[in-house]
């Protein structure tokens, strides 16, 4: 029996120098945290995938972080980080006011090069619960002034790991949902058409009206959409100027 592919999704870690970007890169691949002796900046580009079950379906989707940072700082990221993406987290740290206040910075960057992105807000360090300098409301207030172009706003602590989980699966789920909604719209096109035309040379055509034959379908149309759009970013990260110009 072929075994079905679980479509990945490109999302991105973008915000300003030690917000905690490699850190939920880590909370994410390993569930660890680095103090702040241990740590460096990153300097290259790593990426991880986990896959998430979506609760109540037989429907999986895999998240593939990419962490950048530090890049900003010696070089600015070239578009290939942001190409495909499929999510933007926009990170900053709820202790450092400046690293809130550059956001609409990263924001313009992210809605030029993934520009079908959907862009996640995310102020980390909720664990410094006495040096907390940017409230619920002016987060709430910047996603308003974005025309609400912030898909989700959440609180992380990398240090705890409070919320850091809930996060990746609230976007796990977010970005399921489209693809439900997307691959309905594509779907509907092609309502008329012989379902032969949707699967490959020599695919086996499952019985037409079964539950069996719509989801081949399905499964198939998101396999390889999804493949195609996470090997595209892949391949241009290697072929591509991905590194500082340093
Ligand atoms: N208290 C606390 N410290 C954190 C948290 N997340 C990260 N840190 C610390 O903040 C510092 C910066 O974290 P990084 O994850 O390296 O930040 P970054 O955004 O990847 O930084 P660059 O790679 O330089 O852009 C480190 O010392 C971390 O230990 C958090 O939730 N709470
Ligand atoms: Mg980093």
């Amino acid at each position: 029996m072929a075994t079905v592919k679980i479509p990945a999704q490109k999302v991105i870690l973008v915000g300003e120098y030690g917000v905690g970007k490699s850190s939920l890169f880590r909370r994410f691949a390993n569930d660890t945290f680095v103090r702040a002796s241990d740590r460096q900046s990153t300097l290259g580009l790593d990426n991880f995938g986990k896959v998430y079950q979506m609760k109540d379906t037989d429907r999986a989707l895999k998240l593939q972080l990419w962490d950048t940072g530090g890049m900003e700082r010696v070089a600015s990221i070239t578009s290939s980080y942001y190409k495909y993406s499929e999510a933007a987290i926009l990170v900053f740290a709820l202790d450092r006011p400046d690293s809130f206040h550059v956001l609409s910075q990263h924001l313009l960057d992210i809605v030029t090069y993934a520009e079908n992105a959907k862009i996640f807000l995310c102020g980390n360090k909720f664990d410094l619960k006495s040096r907390i300098q940017v409230t619920d409301g002016e987060m709430e207030a910047f996603s308003e002034q974005c025309h609400n172009l912030m898909s989700g706003l959440y609180k992380t602590s990398c240090k705890t790991g409070e919320g850091v989980e809930e996060m990746f699966r609230d976007i796990a789920n977010q970005l399921s949902e489209t693809n439900r909604f997307v691959l309905k719209t594509f779907m509907s096109l092609f309502t008329l058409v012989d379902p032969d035309l949707m699967l490959p040379p020599g695919h086996p055509r499952p019985e037409i009206g079964t539950s069996a034959h719509r989801s081949k379908i399905e499964l198939q149309s998101l396999e390889e959409a999804r493949s195609f759009r996470i090997d595209q970013a892949l391949e241009a990260d290697e072929n591509g100027p991905n590194d500082c110009s340093c």
